[in-house]
């Protein structure tokens, strides 16, 4: 279900001389006449704008009647279909019951963190029955991104797809497609509307019992395999002999997934809104946040094949109460041929839950394209280095009053477990608010330990609480290494994301990270460039990134479930010393931030909208 009508298109061209103006640039806007956009070599670049209307409605599934918030009533809501380089307008009116921001993921927005969208990072919500516009920027991510809330857990509903073809004039770094399609995979929670309510619940008594997919769909549809979805079963129809370009979003809320197609060879592409070497694989293996671009070749004989996307399970073994079930779909040769046999299932490709050595051997193909073209730049001599522990912790809980008695379920980076403030990090920093934040982010964890070890102390699980940032100065080239920690038997995989940037995978393993031997054996010539990867069970993963976007940018595990927990921090990166490497200023109105909203239980949210700070 894609409608991706673009508004209005206007060509505008880029002015080259070197105006002394603030603004250092003039637009010529020029409204294009002709149905194709102009050829303008590199100074070209469309500007789109979107309406999304967010509201409420009714959908079936799994024989149930839910409510949920979807934009333009299309779950997953519409694509954004531009060429790279192009600027998007996106005005979202929020006709739904509570607040919500958008987050365009994977976009670097240089500069500009005030239309980046996490909440109380750099904005409050928008309240229902208002608007706001999102600046989209695309400058260098080509390839697939997507789009979707960033309040507690409404993007389980709240999500699409983001297409960026290359320039005009400019082609793929592989042949072109006969065709392509976006698949969009995403988790059902039964609550629907309620889900944030019955988060803020569990999350209020510190409860493990926090809410759990109860299934995973492909496109907003369950597919062959649940009761009342056979009738809307995605299909995708193909012809004999012909390659198809298949855009992979993973909106999945709380989870990795294999996935994979039955007899058919995928070749990875691109990745994340990057061009990646190409591999040849029978399944995917992709987490919360990721992007996958692949080539799928119909060479098979004429018949229905499914592909199909089941849960990667990364928590401890003993723990099952996790959905089994397999989200299909079905590729369809087009021909007169009888449809007497059911479609085929990839049984023999598609990995099992708990199959840690396919998941590690997809991740450690990935490379960047790494050509004269699409060229790497990886920072070789490090300016900030960084360790962090992404851990599960206990909190006390004061009056004896959570689920577990006197502590609470957390979850932590370097021991420390996020905070959201109640006025959004952005204009706190922006405006000098004090208060708000601390700037003491820490670089190392507070112990060292044996990390991946088994039967760690409880007392080393007990995290602090803060509000903390790591504020890096323009310019500086940063590597950190995360570490991932068994304390409380949790070790389990951490997709990190970073906003506004995309970093560098330089190194990958299992247990405990070596300082010395480790390092040796990075990746400094072709390594994947991502905006989100998984930190692997019991293991490390070292990125590198140069910190040239000032700003406000969130980072955090994007399985939502650690998230809430308290499993990210904020990177201020602090203005150079021209206009071009300082932030830009807020736009004229930025949504308010509703003092009394957080201190309210249960999502009950209190709109009158007295305190503009
Ligand atoms: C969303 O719906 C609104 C109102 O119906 C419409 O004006 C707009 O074009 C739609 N946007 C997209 C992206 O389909
Ligand atoms: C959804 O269903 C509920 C319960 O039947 C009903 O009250 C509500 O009006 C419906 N909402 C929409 C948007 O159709
Ligand atoms: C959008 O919000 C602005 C105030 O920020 C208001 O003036 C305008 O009328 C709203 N537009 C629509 C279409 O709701
Ligand atoms: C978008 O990003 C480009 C590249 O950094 C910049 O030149 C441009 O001014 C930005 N903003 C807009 C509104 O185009
Ligand atoms: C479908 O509903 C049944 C009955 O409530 C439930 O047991 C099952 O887990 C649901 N399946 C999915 C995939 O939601
Ligand atoms: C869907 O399943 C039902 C019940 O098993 C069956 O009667 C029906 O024919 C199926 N429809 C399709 C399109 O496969
Ligand atoms: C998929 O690739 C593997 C390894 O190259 C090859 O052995 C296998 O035959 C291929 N399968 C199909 C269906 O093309
Ligand atoms: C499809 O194939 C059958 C059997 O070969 C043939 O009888 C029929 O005419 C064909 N239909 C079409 C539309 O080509
Ligand atoms: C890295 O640092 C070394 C020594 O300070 C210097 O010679 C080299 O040019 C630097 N490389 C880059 C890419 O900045
Ligand atoms: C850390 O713990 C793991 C799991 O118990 C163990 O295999 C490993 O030897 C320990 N490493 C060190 C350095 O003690
Ligand atoms: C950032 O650092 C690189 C490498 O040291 C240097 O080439 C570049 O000029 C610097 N950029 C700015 C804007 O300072
Ligand atoms: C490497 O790790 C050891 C042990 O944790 C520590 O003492 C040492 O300072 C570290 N070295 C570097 C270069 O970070
Ligand atoms: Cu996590």
């Amino acid at each position: 279900m894609e409608r991706d009508r673009e508004k209005k298109k206007r060509t505008i061209i880029r002015n080259m001389a070197n105006s002394t103006s603030p603004a250092s640039y003039i637009y010529f806007v020029a409204i294009s006449l002709f149905l194709g956009n102009l050829v303008l070599g590199a100074q070209a670049r469309t500007v789109h704008y979107y309406d999304f209307v967010l509201r409420e409605i009714n959908v079936t599934r799994n024989c149930t009647i839910t409510t949920i918030l979807v934009v333009n009533d299309s779950f997953p809501g519409p694509t954004i279909r531009v060429q790279k380089g192009d600027l998007v307008y996106v005005k979202v009116h929020n006709q739904g019951l509570y607040g919500v921001t958008l987050h365009w993921h994977g976009v670097k927005q240089p500069r500009n963190p005030w239309s980046d969208g996490p909440e109380y990072i750099t904005q409050c919500a928008i309240p229902p029955g208002t608007n706001f516009t999102y600046e989209v920027n695309l400058t260098e991510e080509e390839g697939t991104i997507w789009w979707h809330a960033h309040n507690e857990w409404t993007r389980s509903t709240v999500h699409g797809a983001i297409v960026v073809l290359p320039r005009e004039g400019s082609s793929f770094p592989f042949p072109t497609a006969d065709g392509e399609h976006v698949i969009v995979l995403g988790s059902w929670y039964n609550e629907g509307t309620s889900l944030n309510k019955a988060l803020e619940m569990e999350m209020s008594i510190g409860s493990p019992n926090i809410p759990r997919a109860t299934g995973y769909l492909i496109n907003g549809q369950y597919g062959d395999f649940v009761p009342c979805s056979n009738e809307t079963t995605p299909h995708f129809f193909v012809d004999y002999g012909k390659t198809y370009l298949l855009r992979i979003v993973s909106a999945v809320v709380g989870t990795e997934m294999f996935f994979s197609i039955a007899d058919h060879n995928m070749t990875v592409v691109g990745m994340d809104g990057a061009y990646t070497k190409p591999i040849v694989v029978s399944y995917l293996m992709i987490e919360p946040g990721q992007t996958m671009d692949i080539l799928v070749t119909t060479n098979q004989s004429p018949g229905r094949y499914y592909m199909a996307a089941q849960r990667f399970a990364t928590e401890y073994l003993a723990f099952t109460k996790f959905s089994h079930v397999v989200a299909t779909a079905i590729i369809q040769y087009k021909g007169n041929y009888s449809l007497t046999s059911p479609p085929s299932f990839p049984i023999d490709t598609l990995p099992f839950y708990h199959d840690y050595s396919a998941a590690a051997s997809f991740t450690h193909q990935l490379r960047s394209l790494a050509t004269e073209e699409y060229p790497v730049d990886v920072p070789y001599n490090v300016t900030t280095r960084m360790f962090i522990t992404a851990s599960l912790n206990s909190l006390p809980c004061p009056d004896d009053s959570c689920y577990m008695g006197d502590s609470k379920l957390a979850a932590s980076l370097n021991n420390i477990s996020w905070k959201d403030p109640s006025v959004d990090v952005l204009q706190a920093y922006y405006r000098n608010i004090s208060g708000v934040y601390t700037a003491d982010f820490p670089d190392f964890p507070p112990e060292m330990f044996n990390f991946t070890g088994d039967d760690l102390p409880s007392s080393l699980a007990e995290a602090s609480v803060g509000t903390a940032v790591k504020v890096l100065n323009y310019n500086e080239t940063v590597e950190i290494v995360f570490q991932g920690t068994n304390l409380l038997e949790g070790s389990e995989y951490h997709p990190m994301h970073m906003h506004g940037y995309s970093f560098y995978i330089v190194g990958l393993g299992s247990g405990n990270f070596n300082n010395e031997t480790d390092p040796l054996a990075y990746n400094l010539v072709d390594p994947p460039k991502v905006n989100t990867f998984g930190v692997p069970r019991s293991g490390w993963v070292a990125i590198r990134f140069r910190a040239d976007n000032p700003g406000v940018w969130f980072w955090h595990c994007h399985i939502d479930r650690h998230m809430s927990w308290g499993m990210d921090y904020v990177f201020i990166v602090k203005n150079g010393d021209t206009e071009e490497t300082s932030m830009r200023p807020p736009p004229p109105y930025m949504p308010p931030c509703v003092a009394s909203k957080k201190d309210k239980l249960f999502g009950e949210q209190d709109w009158n909208l007295k305190s503009d700070i």
